[in-house]
């Protein structure tokens, strides 16, 4: 299918009657819903389905800068170009193709990507949606044949939740975070859930490898597993910050939390034909 500026849009289903819908334009997720049809993730009413402005939702995939501390755009250039569908890729194990409906979507960069980043890359993206309902991202990323090259990366994942006050995450206690909205200085989170009242905006280091996303309302439980992801970025920019975005709806911020599988502390390095693998599984469990 098109979307409305003429780029192609995947759509995958599962017997169930699950499905994920995935833009060519930043090989971007604009939709994951269960076998009831219900959204899972959050798009913006006022999102902005036009080049060159990565859509405001699903999961726009942040490489090969994330945040504004380099010198390419902020969150880099990935989330921006138009993909590929890669109809031959290198093999991946079995298990992550059985039973599951996906695609693979390939990033390498044009001449003119060469001079704002000069670096010669593949970067593979499989979008899979497993019968249960699992929505997978698995990023492959190579230096082909470049000098060595380092970057950092997030899947930034827009989750849709009833009510940001009534919302809670486990499995980011105790961890040591980086506060951007204090200097990006490091603290240290206390013992117990992670709760929001206000605006939050982190980067949580060295976490487990699996996430658990409260909504209570809904009485739903998003679960966030993780490989190659050693940060999780937490963020809402609540109602002042909301405010300040054009593609921001005034009281949105109540209905989105961004918990994003990252890596982003320490940068990932790749020598000549080198290639880094990160995977992300999010499911959705009924929570009492
Ligand atoms: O930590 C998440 C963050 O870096 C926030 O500071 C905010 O900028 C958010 O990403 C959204 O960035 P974007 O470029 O998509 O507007």
């Amino acid at each position: 299918i098109k979307d409305k500026n003429g780029i192609e849009q995947v759509v995958l289903q599962n017997p169930r009657g699950a499905s994920v819908r995935v833009s060519l334009y930043g090989g971007q997720v604009l939709s994951w819903r269960n076998d009831r049809g219900e959204e899972l993730l959050f798009t913006s009413s006022k999102a902005i389905f036009k080049p060159p402005k990565a859509v405001r939702g699903g999961i726009p995939i942040c490489f090969p800068q994330f945040g504004n501390r380099g010198s390419l755009e902020q969150h880099g250039f990935a989330r921006n170009k138009v993909w590929v569908i890669d109809n031959n890729p290198p093999p991946l194990h079995p298990s992550d193709s059985n039973g599951k409906a996906y695609i693979d979507l390939l990033l390498k960069p044009s001449e003119d990507d060469m001079k704002i980043w000069p670096h010669s890359f593949e970067f593979r993206l499989r979008v899979s949606l497993a019968a249960d309902g699992y929505l997978t991202l698995i990023s492959r990323i190579r230096n082909i044949n470049s000098k060595p090259f380092s970057f950092s990366f997030a899947y930034h994942t827009y989750f849709s939740i009833s009510d940001i006050s009534e919302v809670r995450i486990e499995g980011l206690e105790t961890l040591d975070y980086l506060d951007n909205l204090r200097q990006k200085e490091r603290f240290t989170e206390q013992g117990d859930a992670l709760t929001f009242e206000t605006e939050v905006d982190r980067v949580y280091l060295s976490s487990s490898d699996a996430i658990a996303v409260f909504d209570h309302e809904k009485k739903r439980t998003f679960i966030i597993k993780k490989e190659g992801l050693p940060d999780v970025v937490v963020w809402n920019p609540w109602e002042k910050k909301s405010k300040s975005m054009v593609d921001f709806g005034d009281e949105e911020y109540k209905q989105m939390l961004c918990v994003d599988g990252a890596a982003i502390e320490k940068p990932i390095t790749l020598k000549p034909g080198e290639e880094w693998t990160g995977r992300l599984e999010l499911s959705v469990i009924p929570s009492s």
